[in-house]
């Protein structure tokens, strides 16, 4: 989502002991499905002919620091960046903090409803409203215990003045049904316009056949006005035993959602065992899960059809085999990396604890770069700031808030 434009924290840099080496590597891209005709082949070849080049060609990947902000935070899910230059970091167990700019963490903020933390269930994504300076407005989902177990939900609600609490806190979306489930929420939240929210959601694993059907909200990207109303131009709308706030259908896990530059939604989706997704959602599309995936079942029996593509069903943009297992991701917009970057997008690995840097040429990715992964800490977020510096929470009990600071 847009951040806001706002005067840059000030930098406290604490760069962290330097690992012997800060080369990064690259890998060739993965298949990518899709038409493409004789010049995207051409600017294909191109592309290779670039990504066989040795990784330490690439000057630019070794021209970031990864500086600590904060550390202790237990199983940070997401940042959000407030204007004084603090941040806002969701805890999973349920906890919402303020980061000072200086690093220290603050105490759980009051105010938040009841969370059902457990599994991969907790409190996990927060966004600001795009006009919070003006109105404090903030967004977050969560697990939601009720009939039948939990489900993802969002809540939007105003920050305190003092930022010691969350007022007007009001449930706008919750998934239906409720199941007996603790895994696979989704939960990535993105505000397309100033009255539109989209919302990831997970097919709840144990209920992967419910992503093809529209009377539930299992495996979803829904879409509601920042109040909770369902648009009138939704695609379900006029559709007798549909749910209107399905935007589009087939998905697994998605744990990543950014919003382009040019305005569309990405989000990315966790696969089973190999066949981890970058799709662009349209209204109505359906993305195939559990009918068609790269990847197959952790059992190794085949998905669905046993094919990675159907008719009728939107193949990905891009696709992990084996999986990295993704979770957060966002567009750089900012020059602060140079031209290089400008324009890519990065998304959190946590299986091989890396942060990958894809080269995009409209929405194919064409080189894929793999930062951190010396660390070993699984990133379970990226943003990046109002200072146009991308900012990455590590997933760990002792979780931290790196900037990643260009040399
Ligand atoms: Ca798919």
């Amino acid at each position: 989502m847009p951040h806001l434009s706002l005067t840059p924290p000030p930098l406290t840099p604490k760069p962290l002991i330097p690992k012997p080496s800060h080369r990064q590597t690259v890998t060739p891209p993965g298949p990518s499905p899709g038409a493409r005709g004789a010049l995207a082949s051409l600017c294909a070849a191109m592309a290779w002919a670039g990504a066989v080049t040795p990784a330490l060609s690439n000057a630019t990947d070794e021209a970031i620091t990864p500086v600590r902000v904060a550390q202790g935070l237990a199983n940070p899910w997401a940042v959000a960046f407030l204007p004084d230059g603090r941040f806002l970091v969701t805890e999973r167990k349920g906890n919402l903090r303020v980061v000072e700019a200086n690093g220290t963490v603050g105490p759980p903020l009051a105010g938040l409803p009841r969370i059902s933390a457990g599994g991969q269930g907790g409190l996990l994504d927060v966004v600001l409203d795009t006009g919070f300076e003006r109105n404090r407005t903030l967004y977050f989902c969560f697990s939601e215990a009720g009939d039948g177990g939990s489900s993802t939900a969002l809540a939007r609600a105003e920050l305190a003045a003092d930022a010691t609490r969350l007022d007007k806190v009001k449930v706008i979306f919750s998934q239906q049904p409720k199941v007996a489930s603790t895994l696979h929420f989704g939960c990535r939240i993105t505000q397309t316009a100033p009255d539109v929210l989209f919302l990831t959601l997970g097919e709840r694993f144990n209920r992967a056949e419910d992503a093809q059907t529209l009377d539930n909200h299992h495996g979803k990207v829904v879409r509601i006005h920042t109040d909770g109303r369902v648009p009138a131009d939704n695609p379900f709308v006029k559709q007798a035993g549909a749910l209107p706030e399905i935007w589009s259908l087939g998905h697994r896990n998605p744990q990543g959602a950014a919003l382009a530059p040019d305005g569309r939604l990405w989000i990315h989706e966790h696969g089973p065992r190999g066949g981890d997704e970058i799709n662009l959602p349209a209204p109505g599309a359906n993305f195939g899960w559990p009918q068609v995936s790269f990847g197959t079942h952790y059992s190794g029996l085949s998905v669905g059809s046993g094919k990675s593509a159907l008719p009728g069903l939107v193949a990905p943009v891009h696709q992990w085999t084996p999986s990295i297992a993704p979770s957060g991701m966002a567009f750089v917009t900012s020059q602060r990396y140079g031209p290089g970057w400008q324009g890519n997008l990065v998304v959190g690995s946590l299986k091989f604890t890396h942060l990958a840097r894809l080269e995009l040429d409209g929405t194919r990715v064409v080189r894929e770069h793999k930062l951190l992964a010396d660390r070993g800490q699984r990133i379970r977020d990226v943003r990046q700031g109002p200072d146009g510096l991308l900012y990455v929470l590590t997933d760990s009990s002792n979780g931290e808030l790196l900037r990643l600071v260009p040399r």
